[in-house]
């Protein structure tokens, strides 16, 4: 045993519980194991749950059990059943995980956290790129590597491989492709899109325009991005970015398409009034006020960071290693080389302070019912000033609600509560407008006079799939989005698996793929899926988060994929794996109230962006007859936060429906976010995340492993021990097949190649490798075999 575990490395240990490993997929594996075990001689690797997967030798075997040395020299005898089996020592660190002969969960993380130490960031999972972070500078990015992999000198998985592969194929087929970035947070999503764009944009490279694309990325950090206790850079939003090319392959115009929960109380915007702690708020604020140029400091009466309520609440102004006031004039230099003017940019930076003032803005109790005034304070003034109204409209605005009674309006006093969450809302409002406007603005500096001539390249680049230990509306939308992208991902599976069969002429009626539609259909199907019953109980007034999941139970309990449990929760069975959501809350975030005074306000200011983003969030709402809707029936007539999350998601699903997609799926090694740490339960639960296993389970179920005749022929033709070297590859495969037993119903032969189930070239492998040692004399070996 100690051979063999010399190749493993002495990363930080780790435990995975075997609870884990017992899934209702791997019971295939482990009836396999135990046929396995029993039909192969002693000696045999196999996988032991020992509170870890723990690598073992098979010395001895009785009816139902064997007796296992492991690496400590102790002996276990443990039933057959419990084991799984090993690849041979030669498979350690395949780069593609379908070479592995047994494709179990501990075969795989073995594979992977052996890569992972040595720097090999990339396997391949099939048709699925797997890209590991390694939270430091590794030598595998640049010029030199680009080069190699456009001129095919390296064949070794890599961002860059998938890029180069998306881009011949545009040229070639003349078909827009995709490729597709999923990962939880901190994986390398991001840094990921940024290589594969590096790439593309160096391919033909040199021209303005792939220089401006290449900044992009710069300003939607800026803005999008924040420090977060899981990833110092994290996108608070998803983004799509399509790179158009011209004939000759280069590219001549992009567009960006963001998308996030749209909803002016949640997730995206709440992070401009409130942080978690050792969180910040988006980076573009303190880049800012930490550098922003003496006039522009002036103009908008910037302080430094500390002095913003909206910044110092949790005291976490700084990010290591980070230089605010640096990357603000990389930000500036950006925005100029994506041409956005400099009137523009300075209206931009004064909503950024103006949200800053408004965070400054206190209140005095003016009565025992707890009404409020606003406090006269700079706050106000400077809010007022550079949002280009009065500071008298500003006070009434966040301390009175206007109540409209025919012609009459009259003003209601807000509540200290009621008046801090009218100013959030105004505050979060600016800014989620302002982040929508410079996309806007972005991509018309990008289209402007570009015809697009060629294909395309989207990069998608989404929240991957959310499990905490309390699940609430973010993590069921979140997670919606990702059963949809992962059934794009089993479609283009099957489709491709079923082609290449079809190709070859052979049978594939008989494969069993299970993808997620049922999971699918208990959210959209109407009138009883999830979202329309959410839909539904948030039109009634009366309506609790306790009768949603009162609801929904009665509705859905009989649904496979759905459980009402406990009081007030309900547990959905995702692709990846079952989440329990906690209602509290739900019909508030998918109602959204938007406080109209707000737009009220802006409507008439004299600042031209205030102005612009009220105007824009009415027309937004026009009602299906083209007619702009009145301010008073804005809050009848707004959709659903549920509703438009799908919208928005259907429009980026036909996005990609006409591509042809590349997935890559990035993993975090450790929650650390520090390089040398492999945490086995840690990527064990993205791998599932990710759906990799469910793509290696597909595989699994059909004849993942395929060789051409000629191929067979050459590799196992010698063990046949007799001379065929005048006779065809066909039949010399098929003389391989019968001399060593494997069973009919584990391939079959192709016009070209020949099919197997999983597993069943291990065995043959296995003799070769025997043979070729001289350790065994194969006739005997054979005599015994049944595979
Ligand atoms: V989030 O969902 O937006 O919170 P991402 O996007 O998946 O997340 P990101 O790309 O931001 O993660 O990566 C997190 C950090 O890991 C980066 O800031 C880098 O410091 C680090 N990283 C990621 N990939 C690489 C890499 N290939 N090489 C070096 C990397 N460092
Ligand atoms: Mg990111």
């Amino acid at each position: 045993v100690k051979e063999r575990d010399g190749k493993v490395d002495d990363l930080e240990s780790q435990t995975a519980s075997t609870t884990s490993a017992a899934r209702p997929d791997e019971k295939m594996e482990q009836g396999d194991a135990a046929d396995y075990v029993l039909k192969k001689e002693l000696r045999a690797w196999c996988w032991l749950p020992t509170g870890k997967w723990e690598l073992g030798r098979v010395q001895s075997i009785s009816r139902d059990s064997a007796r296992i040395l492991l690496s400590d020299a102790k002996v276990l005898t443990v039933p057959v059943e419990n084991l799984l089996p090993a690849n041979p020592v030669m498979l350690d660190s395949v780069d593609d995980l379908i070479k592995l002969g047994y494709l179990n969960e501990p075969s795989v993380l073995h594979n992977l956290k052996h890569r992972y130490s040595h720097d090999m960031l990339y396997t391949k999972a099939g048709r699925i790129l797997i890209a590991f972070n390694p939270f430091k500078e590794v030598p595998l990015y640049g010029n030199d590597y680009m080069v190699a992999y456009r001129q095919k000198c390296s064949d070794s998985p890599h961002v860059y491989a998938v890029a180069d592969t998306a881009f011949n194929e545009m040229m070639r087929e003349g078909t827009n492709q995709s490729i597709i970035i999923s990962g939880e947070s901190g994986a390398g999503k991001t840094e990921t899109t940024k290589f594969a764009m590096q790439y593309l944009a160096a391919l033909r490279g040199g021209s303005e325009i792939e220089s401006e694309v290449l900044q992009t990325s710069c300003i939607l950090e800026a803005f999008g991005n924040a420090k977060t206790c899981r990833n110092d850079n994290s996108s608070r939003f998803g983004k799509l970015i399509e790179l158009h090319f011209n004939p000759s392959g280069r590219i001549c115009g992009a567009k960006i398409q963001t998308s996030h929960i749209y909803s002016y109380s949640l997730c995206m915007q709440s992070r401009v009034v409130q942080q978690a702690s050792g969180e910040r708020s988006y980076h573009v604020f303190y880049q800012l006020c930490a550098g922003a140029p003496p006039l522009l400091k002036e103009q908008l009466n910037l302080k430094p960071a500390y002095e913003y309520e909206y910044l110092k609440q949790n005291g976490c102004l700084t990010i290591d290693g980070v230089d605010d006031a640096q990357r603000f004039h990389k930000l500036m230099e950006a925005l100029d080389i994506v041409k956005i003017s400099k009137e523009d940019q300075e209206n931009a930076f004064a909503m950024l302070a103006a949200v800053l003032w408004l965070g400054n803005i206190t209140f005095t109790e003016i009565d025992n019912e707890d009404h409020v005034e606003v406090h006269m304070s700079e706050g106000v003034t400077n809010a007022a000033k550079l949002l280009g109204c009065e500071v008298c409209d500003l006070m009434l605005a966040l301390s009175t609600r206007k109540i409209q009674a025919g012609n009459d309006s009259t003003f209601q006093k807000l509540t200290l509560k009621q008046a801090i969450d009218a100013r959030d809302a105004m505050a979060k409002l600016i800014y989620a407008s302002l982040f929508d406007w410079l996309i806007e603005q972005i991509n018309k500096s990008l289209e402007v006079g570009k015809s697009r001539t060629g294909g395309s390249i989207s990069i998608l680049d989404i929240f991957g799939f959310e499990s905490f230990h309390k699940n609430s509306f973010e993590q069921f939308c979140i997670n919606y989005a990702n059963e949809r992208l992962q059934q794009h991902l089993y479609r283009h599976l099957f489709k491709l698996e079923q082609e290449e069969y079809t190709q070859d002429g052979i049978d594939w009626t008989n494969i069993n793929f299970v993808d997620n539609t049922d999971c699918l259909n208990l959210f959209e199907k109407k009138p009883l899926g999830l979202l329309p019953l959410l839909d539904e109980e948030s039109k009634f007034p009366t309506a609790t988060d306790l009768t949603l999941a009162d609801k929904l139970k009665q509705h859905l309990n009989t649904n496979p994929c759905f459980k009402g449990e406990m009081e007030g929760t309900f547990t959905i069975c995702h692709y990846a794996e079952q989440v329990s959501y906690d209602t509290t809350g739900f019909l508030e975030k998918n109602r959204d109230p938007l406080h109209l005074d707000s737009i009220q306000l802006l409507l008439p200011c004299s600042c031209q962006l205030s102005k612009l983003f009220a105007s824009h969030i009415l027309k937004k709402s026009q009602n299906p007859m083209g007619n702009l809707l009145q301010v008073k029936d804005f809050d009848q007539q707004n959709q659903s936060v549920g509703t438009k999350f799908k919208v928005q998601l259907f429009k980026l699903m036909q996005r990609l429906e006409n591509t042809t997609p590349h997935f890559v799926h990035c993993i975090k090694p450790n929650s650390k976010q520090l390089p040398g740490i492999y945490e086995h339960d840690l990527v064990l639960k993205q791998l599932r995340c990710c759906g990799v296993l469910e793509a290696v389970r597909i595989s699994r179920s059909g004849y993942p492993t395929r060789m051409t005749h000629q191929q067979f022929a050459n590799r196992y033709g010698f063990l046949l021990l007799k001379n065929v070297a005048s006779q065809d590859a066909l039949s010399v495969s098929v003389a391989i097949l019968q001399n060593f037993n494997i069973l009919p119903e584990m391939y079959q032969v192709g016009y070209t190649k020949l099919f197997f189930r999983s597993g069943q070239v291990t065995a043959l492998e296995d003799i070769r490798h025997r043979t070729m040692c001289g350790n065994l004399v194969v006739q005997k070996y054979c005599r015994g075999l049944q595979v």
